[in-house]
Parts: structure tokens; C-alpha cells; sequence
């Protein structure tokens, strides 16, 4: 599937049916004044956050989005249809922004969050509406409102629990696929990946945790070297980043600097997030050496390092369940918080 996390799309609510002017004809009823019916209100436009879409790509192929118009009235003070709302939806972590990007009119993070970006023009009176005493036969009605309109930018922040980054081919997209069902590209040379990539791991107690896999980051990625820092947008919303370095390359220290000084550049909200570190590839590796490099990489950076390897099952699953007791450590800080 194809990624796209930006798009322009043009909104308009359905217009307002016309009021109706008509009088009520009966046999034996004589002066059966007026009974021409309201028109109906237009559609409104509604944005609406689903968690079955990861990309905005579906905006590619449409841009133009217009709810219908309501009917109008008719005789016998029949009301017409309002017309169908119209229903966007977009992935949850999705912005709305004004055209020309300067304001942020809203966000959508949760599940079937739903928001009336734009209301449907109201429907005209009919003629009964206008009866008096002074004017028992009116032949006035109301013309329905004309609907709204607006182009708006959409950008999509993804939203998962956990962000992997890292230099090109330290084997994230492999730790992505050994973990979760997603099936990323793998291959043995940089910038395999070029847009995100997420996955859910599913634990035996049922509990689940979203993995995002963004592409490689360089040296100078803020200045646009490589694929830039635009991804990074994407794992502001993690509780937490997991950083992989790969062991079989020369200068552990300078490779995990090389990161943190473009996710410094890049600003606080990612860089501010704490990060389980870790070295990949450890097969490549006598089981001293990589002991050795955890042992100097901790004291220089004064943080805690695991290893794995894709081939050891094991080093995969103490990853996996740290990664869920980080969640779990996160969730509670979380709801502290909030108690009032
Ligand atoms: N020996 C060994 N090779 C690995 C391991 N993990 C990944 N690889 C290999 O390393 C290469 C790069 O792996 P990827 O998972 O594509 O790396 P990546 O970090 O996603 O790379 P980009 O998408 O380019 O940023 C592939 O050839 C993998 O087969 C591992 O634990 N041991
Ligand atoms: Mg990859």
C-alpha cells in the first residue's frame, strides 16, 4: 500500500432546499389556504477518525468532496429530505489545517472521534409558514441557504505506542516483521524503507502495543540529506522510541550521537521522549565483544543497553515484553495525571 501523509481537499455542504408555495385544493374545502412545505437542511460534512487507515493516499485519487443538497418542500406541508451527511474519514492522528497551513482548525486522535467540520445550508420556509392574519394567502417562500465551502490541508501524525529509529539497515523493519504480522521491505542496503511502516504486536494477555518503523535517518537528515527528518513527524505522538544501532559497525558511540544530534535539531517533542536503546545483529558478533560494547556504550551515555538478534528468539522476546512493561509504566503515569 502506498503512503501519503499530506493532502489538499476541497469541502462544501449540501445547500438548503427551497421552501415550497402551494394551496391546499380540496373538494368542499374552500379557501384551503396555504400549504406549501419547508425545504429540507443540507448535508453537513463531517470528519470522522478510523483506526482501518494508515495513510491519507485515498485523498490522491478524490479532492472534491460535496454532500448533497437538501429537497424541497412540497404541497400538503410536506417537508423535503435534508440531505445525506457526509461522512471523511481519515486515519486517526490526522490535522486539519487551514489552506495555507497557518492555523490548525482540529485534530483527530481517537477512534470514531467525529467532528462537523461544515453545516449544510437550513431549508427555506414554505408558504404556510408565512400565513397571518393579515395575509391568509401568501405566496412567499424562502429560497434554501446556499451550503459552505472551504479547502482545508490534512496531515497525518501517526499514532503508535513505540517508534523505531535509527540509521539506514540497523534492522528495524526486520524487528518490525519478527514482532508483528506487518510485512515491510527488508533488504541489505539503506533507505529500504522509504515511507512508515506499523505494526501491532499481539501478547498472550491480550494486550496489544502499535509499533512504528519510520525510514533511516543520516547525518545532516534535518537539512534534507537522505530522506530528511519529515518522518520524525510521525513518532511525536509515541510514549516512547526504541533506538537501534547495529553492533558489526565500527563506531557504536559516533552512530547513536549521529541520531540523537538530528532528533535534538528535529525539536523537544521527539527528542525529549525517553528511548530504550539497542544494539542489533548481535549474531555478528562474538558473545564478549557485544558484552564489551554494552558495557562502554552504558557508561558513555549513562543509559541502559540490550542486544538482539533477529535469529536468537530469546533476545526477541525480552524486547518484546520490555517493551510492553514500558507501555504499561507509561499508561499509569498517564492516568496520574489526569485524577483530579
Ligand atoms: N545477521 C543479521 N542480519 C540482520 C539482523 N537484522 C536485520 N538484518 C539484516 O540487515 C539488513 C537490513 O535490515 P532492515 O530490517 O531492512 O534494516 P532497516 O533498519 O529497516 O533499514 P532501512 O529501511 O534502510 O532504514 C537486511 O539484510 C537484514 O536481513 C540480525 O539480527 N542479524
Ligand atoms: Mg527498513
Amino acid at each position: 500500500m502506498k503512503f501519503l501523509d499530506e493532502a489538499k481537499i476541497f469541502l462544501q455542504s449540501g445547500a438548503g432546499g427551497n421552501g415550497c408555495v402551494s394551496f391546499r385544493r380540496e373538494k368542499f374545502i374552500e379557501y384551503g389556504g396555504p400549504d406549501g412545505g419547508d425545504g429540507g437542511n443540507g448535508g453537513n460534512v463531517v470528519f470522522r477518525a478510523v483506526n482501518n487507515k494508515n495513510t491519507l493516499i485515498d485523498f490522491r485519487y478524490k479532492q472534491h468532496f460535496k454532500a448533497s443538497r437538501g429537497k424541497n418542500g412540497a404541497g400538503k406541508k410536506k417537508k423535503g429530505a435534508s440531505g445525506t451527511v457526509l461522512i471523511i474519514e481519515v486515519p486517526c492522528g490526522t490535522s486539519v489545517y487551514t489552506d495555507d497551513k497557518s492555523t490548525k482548525l482540529l485534530e483527530l486522535n481517537t477512534e470514531f472521534e467525529e467532528f462537523t467540520f461544515l453545516k449544510g445550508g437550513k431549508g427555506g420556509f414554505g408558504n404556510y409558514k408565512f400565513k397571518s392574519s393579515r395575509n391568509v394567502a401568501p405566496k412567499k417562500s424562502n429560497p434554501g441557504e446556499m451550503g459552505t465551502e472551504a479547502w482545508v490541508r490534512l496531515r497525518l501524525n501517526l499514532i503508535a505506542d513505540v517508534g523505531i529509529i535509527g540509521l539506514p539497515n540497523a534492522g528495524k523493519s526486520s524487528f518490525l516483521k519478527s514482532v508483528t504480522n506487518a510485512n515491510p521491505k527488508i533488504a541489505n542496503y539503506p533507505f529500504t524503507t522509504l515511507y512508515p511502516n506499523l505494526g501491532v504486536i499481539n501478547y498472550d494477555n491480550f494486550s496489544e502495543l502499535v509499533i512504528a518503523d519510520i525510514p533511516g535517518i543520516i547525518k545532516n537528515a534535518n537539512a534534507g540529506v537522505g530522506l530528511g527528518i519529515k518522518f520524525l513527524g510521525h513518532i511525536e505522538k509515541c510514549k516512547f522510541l526504541l533506538h537501534f544501532i547495529d553492533c558489526s559497525k565500527k563506531n557504536i558511540l559516533l552512530n547513536y550521537k549521529i541520531i540523537r544530534e538530528e532528533l535534538t535539531k528535529y525539536g523537544p517533542k521527539v527528542s525529549k521522549k525517553k528511548e530504550i536503546i539497542v544494539l542489533t545483529k548481535s549474531d555478528l558478533m562474538n558473545k564478549n565483544m557485544i558484552k564489551k560494547n554494552i558495557t562502554k556504550l552504558e557508561k558513555k551515555i549513562n543509559n541502559k543497553v540490550l542486544s538482539i538478534s533477529i535469529n536468537d528468539i530469546n533476545s526477541i522476546i525480552v524486547l518484546k515484553n520490555l517493551l510492553l512493561s514500558e507501555k504499561n509504566k507509561n499508561n499509569k503515569l498517564a492516568s496520574k495525571k489526569w485524577s483530579p
